[in-house]
């Protein structure tokens, strides 16, 4: 499912984010950046080690990456040149801040790719794994950010949701389809 938002298109595929092909992509990560499983772990798997010695040099200078903030590294050996780092919130009941966190760890990730010209970027869906947060409010969160971004910010070309599973896939397209009616 695709359509365009302002000047950017913006689309669904069902897949494995590791093997994008767009400038950069996002991996939801933890605040150790260490590595992990799910995505984080299958995004290392790929990359090869130079994405976790520069993980390494940041958490050395900056610390631990709090929830919600973005950082950038290379994409070592994928195809995508660099992988921005985000952490997205755990689901503790919906109370505790989770949509505003989960909707800057998108917008923090979008400002990353902006401030260094990137034009193209993809997503996973940011906690609704291990970090428990459930997929059609997730959705709903990170699609309304990003199109929030795009009306705001017209230098990126393309932004992809890279959905693991079928399931995934389509709880985005429903949200999409509520909230902007017109894609196909
Ligand atoms: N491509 C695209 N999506 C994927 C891939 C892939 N190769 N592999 C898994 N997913 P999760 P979280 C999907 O658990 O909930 C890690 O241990 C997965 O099916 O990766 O933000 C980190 O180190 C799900 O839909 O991330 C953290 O500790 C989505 O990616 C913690 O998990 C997110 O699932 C972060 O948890």
């Amino acid at each position: 499912m695709e359509l365009t938002i302002n000047k950017t298109r913006l689309s669904l595929v069902q897949g494995d984010i590791t093997q994008s092909d767009t400038d950069a992509i996002v991996n939801a990560a933890n605040p150790g950046l260490m590595g992990g499983g799910g995505v984080d772990g299958a995004i290392h798997r790929a990359g090869g080690p130079a994405i976790l010695e520069e993980c390494r040099q940041i958490r050395a200078e900056r610390g631990r990456l709090p929830t919600g903030q973005a950082v950038i590294t290379t994409g070592g050996k994928l195809r995508a040149k660099h992988v921005i780092h985000t952490v997205g919130p755990v689901w503790h009941g919906g109370d505790s801040g989770e949509a505003e966190l989960l909707a800057s760890a998108y917008r923090e990730s979008l400002k990353l790719a902006v401030e260094r010209a990137l034009k193209t970027v993809s997503f996973p869906s940011i906690s609704t794994g291990v970090y428990g947060y459930p997929v059609a409010p997730a959705a709903k969160v990170a699609l309304q950010t990003v199109i929030d971004f795009l009306n705001r910010d017209e230098s990126l070309g393309e932004v992809v949701f890279v959905l693991f599973d079928s399931t995934t896939c389509r709880a985005y397209e429903t949200a999409l389809q509520e909230l902007a009616p017109g894609g196909k």
